[in-house]
């Protein structure tokens, strides 16, 4: 098939591609780069030394014999650049990751909010017009959040996208519906995630187009079976306290000594993946499309839930790592339970990876080894979704 990326450099689009040119999809990535200029912004680097566009490209053109193009624009901005490249290259799929995707930046001032939201919200109206406009069939494999559900439970496992309600009629009769879940984000990024779902839903109903929206947990692990082949292609790693994510962070800050940053009591429970899973779930998606006309497919995108200070609990364990409790910059639920469904991608033949099976490995072969190029300075999580209390 021809697949279009969209932000096909970062942490979960460059292993995605390269893993579906292997499997021998043709792949042209879009991406205006975006993510490595927040890295000058934020003046921080990932731990793993990624390689620019041109270089990675060559490298796995030498290893596999398989070229994958690049197009270097803004997918939220740049409408019609969009729509000729879907006019002119036809692609069967487009997988879009083309968003600003860290809470804690989000957060950060008024200009991230209103960048996160311009920009994720641009780009899946672009690309949602632009198939349309373009008359093409073509089927949308989106990376959503399960941030869009909130993280809470009513007692039940929270459903792929769905709920099954009951209501009663102003005649007394009771009739059953199933509904969007109720979103309820937990920052600016996450409701991002909540509106994409509402223009999946409408361009759906309205044009038919074919959308599968994957509700993925907080992505861990850094190398799949095609980055691992070079280090030329080496997936970024992001640690810092704005992009890096809770179990990267703390497998990384074991590995130079900084003790682990629990926020609050580390009561947060959430769900996570493994890269190398994010990389199959994908390629399951794009081979089991929705039909024309239906609504649009969620998947739950997880494989296992855990107790924020159970994973480090866990790290500690492996590296005789310190833990810290540390104020939580957050405003979220100091406690809660998460319960999932996430029956559709196992029955498409997932067969997950485990904490217990990657993590050690993780620790050895990229945090440690790279543990040189972090700069301790950047690892305190310093965006706070509150103003301080005025004094
Ligand atoms: P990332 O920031 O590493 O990658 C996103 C890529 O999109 C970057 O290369 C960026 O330059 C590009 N991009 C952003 N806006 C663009 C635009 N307007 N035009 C063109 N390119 C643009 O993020 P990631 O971790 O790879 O996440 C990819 C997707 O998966 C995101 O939508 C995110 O919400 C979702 N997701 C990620 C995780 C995770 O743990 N990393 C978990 C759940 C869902
Ligand atoms: N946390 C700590 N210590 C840290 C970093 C985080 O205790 O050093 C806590 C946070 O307070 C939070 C939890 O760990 O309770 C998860 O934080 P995170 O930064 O790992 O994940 P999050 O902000 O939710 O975002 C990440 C991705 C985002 C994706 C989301 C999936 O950046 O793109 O959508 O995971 S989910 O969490 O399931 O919504």
């Amino acid at each position: 098939m021809r697949v279009l990326v969209l932000g096909g450099d970062g942490f979960c689009g460059w292993p995605t591609s390269l893993h579906l040119s292997d499997k021998g999809h043709e792949v042209v990535i879009v991406d205006n780069l975006s993510r490595r200029n927040i890295d000058n912004e934020l003046e921080v680097n990932s731990l793993t030394p990624i390689q620019p566009m041109s270089t990675r490209l060559k490298a796995w053109q030498e290893l596999s014999g398989k070229e994958i193009e690049f197009l270097r624009f803004d997918v939220a901005e740049h409408y019609h650049r969009l729509l000729s490249v879907l006019r002119e290259w036809r692609p069967d799929v487009v997988v879009h990751f083309a968003e600003q995707r860290a809470a804690p930046y989000s957060m950060k001032s008024s200009w991230h909010k209103r960048y996160t939201v311009s920009n994720n919200l641009n780009a899946t109206n672009n690309l949602l017009a632009a198939i349309v406009e373009s008359g093409l069939d073509i089927h949308v494999v989106h990376l959503g959040t399960m941030g869009v559900y909130g993280y809470g439970t009513a007692g039940m496992k929270i459903p792929e996208g769905y709920l099954k309600v009951k209501l009663e009629t102003d005649e007394g009769k009771t009739i059953e519906q199933e509904i969007l879940y109720p979103p309820n984000p937990g920052s600016i990024y996450h409701m991002t995630k909540t509106q994409d779902q509402l223009l999946f839903a409408y361009y759906a109903k309205n044009d038919k187009i074919r959308v599968t929206d994957l509700h993925q947990g907080i992505v861990w692990g850094t190398q799949t079976e095609q980055t691992v082949l070079d280090e030329r292609l080496i997936n970024r790693f992001d640690y810092d306290g704005d992009y890096g994510t809770v179990l990267n962070r703390f497998l990384m800050q074991a590995a130079v000594h900084y003790p682990l940053t629990v926020h609050g009591t580390g009561g947060q429970t959430r769900a996570f993946i493994n890269i190398q899973d994010t990389v199959r779930c994908i390629e399951l998606a794009i081979s089991t499309p929705p039909e024309r006309g239906e609504r649009v497919r969620i998947l739950n995108q997880m494989t296992e839930t855990h107790r924020v200070r159970d994973l480090a609990k866990i790290v500690a364990e492996i590296t005789g790592a310190e833990i810290d409790h540390v104020d939580n910059p957050r405003n979220e639920d100091a406690e809660n339970e998460l319960y999932v469904e996430n029956r559709q991608l196992l029955s498409l033949g997932l067969e997950p990876i485990t904490l217990a099976e990657g993590l050690l490995k993780e620790v050895t072969e990229i945090a440690e080894k790279y543990a040189h190029r972090c700069d301790l300075d950047k690892v305190p999580a310093r965006s706070l979704w509150r103003r301080p209390a005025e004094s």
